[in-house]
């Protein structure tokens, strides 16, 4: 068979001392951290999107690189050569899991018929490379957002017709994700928002991609799909305002629609910035209300404004999700999955391997630091001190609500000014930077 990356050999852990670019430094998949190795820690993911479909176009100009796979007038042979490729990479880089949408993996044929005979042939060699490699599908999902039938949306559009479309492709999809054993189910809304007001009937749209999920939640039902649903909370682009605005936002929409039993949140790290909050605080969110399912491993870049879905480099952002996540038990059915692309200039294969190494060794330091601190227990502890009036007669009074505002005013009229703490919040910044070394 073709080799695609000829010039890459299998990527190895070599150490930090390692002067090898294509070594891992950190990343040690069988090397255990609080009880488990690497490898289940993060469950990384490739996405086939930017890695296999993005070709480096940008609003400006076409694609720059040019891959051997995709050399043929034929999109069938090219999407056939295109897996071998994606296939021959997780093996090279040791990755157990990836993620893709329909459209990625088979191209669109004239009618929906033959479009699903695309994907039916594409699904049965997918499965066969899966069996043979051992890797698995961390969660597949539906392009409802390139298509010109979906230019206002899919379950949010103003035509019923185009609503039924995406039904179907949800459909399918959600088979085919089930026939390769996938762990879970994606909905990111795609054009799921609007450009003006003008135009929209918001309420309307919002209750039908309530109805739109919920049928969604009937048909995994009905197929005996067991995987986790996720959504994908992004707050602008590609429309003006997307109605998955942020975790906050869907939690509100997944209570009010029902869903709360059958749906967590893929978290992205870059969605998380255009919304105007952390990726850390979208992770200590999900944590809170007990929606962290899986996460899309990127990063923004702080002098443009748009989803630049650059590859994780940042030891303070990985380690302090890396904490989150693992404090809070850790990945089940997620995991970490590169949705993240080379820069335009990137245009070698090679490329993208530095890219995903570079990623999987910033967590694989992130984790190491963050188990020290959980090992630690110092911000547990200085955490757990700083609310340990909570604890007091006072605190387990108010959290068994077995008191109300008159108690509670008798009791500031007894004991006058309550004594306050410094938050420490430098103290705090420092010792973290000591962990980080
Ligand atoms: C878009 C995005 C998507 C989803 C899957 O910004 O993140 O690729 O992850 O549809
Ligand atoms: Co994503």
């Amino acid at each position: 068979m073709t080799e695609y990356f000829p010039e890459v050999k299998p990527i190895r852990y070599e150490g930090p001392d390692s002067k090898n670019p294509l070594s891992f430094k950190h990343y040690n998949a069988q090397e255990k951290i609080l009880g488990k190795t690497m490898e289940e820690h993060f469950r990384f993911s490739v996405c086939y999107w930017h890695t296999f479909k993005g070709l480096g176009s940008d609003p400006f100009g076409p694609g720059t690189m040019i891959r051997a796979y995709n050399n043929s007038s034929d999109p069938m042979k090219v999407a056939e050569m295109t897996l071998d490729a994606a296939f021959e990479f997780f093996t090279k880089l040791g990755v157990k899991f990836w993620c893709f949408h329909d459209r990625d993996i088979a191209p669109e044929a004239d009618n929906l018929a033959e479009t699903n005979k695309r994907l039916d042939h594409i699904v049965a060699l997918a499965k066969k490379k899966q069996d043979e490699t051992g890797v698995k599908l961390l969660w597949g999902t539906s392009n409802l957002f390139s298509h010109r039938r979906f230019m206002a949306g899919a379950s949010t559009n103003p035509s019923p017709a185009v609503y039924a479309y995406a039904a179907s492709q949800v459909k399918k999809a959600m088979e085919i994700t089930h026939e390769l054993g996938g762990a879970g189910y994606v909905f990111w809304g795609g054009r799921e928002g609007y450009e003006t007001l003008l135009n929209t009937d918001m309420g309307r749209e919002l209750d039908h991609l309530g109805t739109f999920l919920n049928m969604a939640v009937e048909y995994k039902k009905k197929i005996g799909f067991q995987g986790q649903f996720y959504i994908e909370p992004k707050p602008k682009e590609p429309t003006k305002h997307q109605y998955d605005f942020d975790a906050g936002s869907c939690h509100a929409f997944l209570q009010k629609y029902g869903l709360m039993d059958h749906f967590k949140m893929n978290i992205e790290a870059n969605h998380a910035t255009l919304a105007g909050h952390t990726f850390l605080h979208e992770l200590a969110y999900c944590a809170a209300n007990g929606l962290l399912g899986s996460v899309d491993a990127n990063r923004g870049d702080l002098l443009l404004g748009w989803d630049t879905d650059q590859f994780p480099t940042d030891l303070y952002d990985t380690t302090l999700a890396m904490y989150i996540i693992t404090q809070n038990g850790g990945f089940t059915t997620g995991g970490l999955n590169f949705d993240a692309k080379v820069r335009r200039q990137s245009i070698d294969g090679e490329d993208l391997f530095h890219a995903h190494i570079g990623g999987m060794d910033a967590f694989a330091r992130g984790l190491k630091i963050a188990a020290k601190m959980i090992e630690d227990k110092t911000f547990e502890n200085f955490v757990k001190e700083r609310y340990a009036g909570w604890d007091s007669d006072l605190g387990k009074k108010i959290e068994s609500r077995a008191v109300g505002f008159e108690e509670l005013e008798k009791y500031t009229l007894e004991h006058g000014e309550p004594v306050i703490q410094s938050g420490r919040q430098e103290y705090l910044e420092n010792l973290l930077n000591e962990y980080i070394r």
